[in-house]
């Protein structure tokens, strides 16, 4: 078993999770998906934690599902969808749910469960060198954390579809220029700039930001006249936020905004 199969670490306003099994390319396990979720859990708890950066050890930022856990010592292969109920279910859900932005820093491959752990973040920087893969059809599987969902939501249905029917691996640049993520970075400056990001987080209004996500990722199951009337509900909501008090303040007064991105009293 690894000691530590994810790495935290706290920064002021922010948490980084490294996934940590660089010899699998961080290939998820039962106990990493332990202390993810755990992990999860906690910093949702904390009030002082305004954004998330995850990415990985080593060369790859996640290889996916661990296949050594899925062939018995008899060459027997389990019946499955227990693990997708139990833990990347739960794991896409939370990612999307946070009340903060999740920055995604893929440092490598990003392979299987791996792409789409990526793609499910809010916002996705990539190194030059790391490549996207639904590597699903290479073993038999279909695509899943959210991969049927997200992927055309991002790429269009042409792209999706091929992607996933021949696992063909997208480069950095190319998934930028396909607008699956936001950037691709030289390799070496994919991690200063995740942090960058997340430090702007940390002082930027939060419960603004939530309700931004909130909104975009509802408007998928809406019409037009629905997000007119949920737009307005938030709006409402993000006005009795001290931050929105605060950034008309600053922008009158023509100084900077202090957000402390704290719930109304
Ligand atoms: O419950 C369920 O199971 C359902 C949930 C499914 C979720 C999934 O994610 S299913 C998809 C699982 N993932 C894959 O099929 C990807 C398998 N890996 C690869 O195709 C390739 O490794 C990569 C394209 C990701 C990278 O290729 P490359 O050439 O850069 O590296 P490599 O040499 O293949 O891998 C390096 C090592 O990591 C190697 O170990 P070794 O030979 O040095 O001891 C390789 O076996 C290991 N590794 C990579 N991916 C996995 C893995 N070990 C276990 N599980 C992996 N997924």
């Amino acid at each position: 078993m690894d000691e530590q199969p994810i790495l935290v670490e706290r920064r002021t306003g922010y948490r980084v999770i490294t996934l940590n099994r660089p010899q699998r390319l961080n290939a998820f396990t039962e106990a990493m998906h332990g202390a993810l979720r755990d992990a999860l859990t906690d910093m949702e708890a904390d009030e002082s934690c305004r954004a998330l950066l995850l990415t990985g050890a080593g060369r790859g930022f996640c290889a996916g599902q661990d296949l050594n856990d899925r062939l018995s010592k008899a060459g027997d292969t389990p019946v499955l969808g227990g693990a997708l109920e139990a833990y990347y279910n739960p794991l896409i859900r939370k990612l999307r749910g946070l009340p903060f932005p999740v920055v995604a820093a893929v440092n490598g491959v990003a392979a299987g469960a791996g792409c789409n752990i990526a793609l499910a973040c809010d916002i996705v920087l990539a190194a030059r060198s790391a490549t996207f893969v639904q590597s699903f059809a290479k073993i038999g599987l279909v695509p899943d954390s959210g991969g049927t969902w997200i992927l055309p939501r991002l790429i269009g249905p042409a792209r999706a579809r091929a992607l996933a029917l021949t696992a063909a691996p997208v480069p950095a640049e190319k998934a930028e220029s396909w607008g699956m993520i936001w950037k691709a970075l030289p390799d070496e400056e994919l991690l200063s700039e995740a942090h960058q990001l997340c430090d702007h987080f940390a002082s930027a209004p939060t419960l603004g930001l939530a309700l931004i996500k909130r909104a975009l990722d509802e408007s998928w199951d809406n019409d037009l006249d629905a997000q007119l009337d949920l737009e307005r509900e938030f709006q409402r909501e993000a006005s009795l936020t001290p931050d929105y008090a605060e950034g008309v303040r600053a922008f009158l007064e023509k100084r900077t905004p202090v957000f402390g991105g704290r719930k109304p009293r």
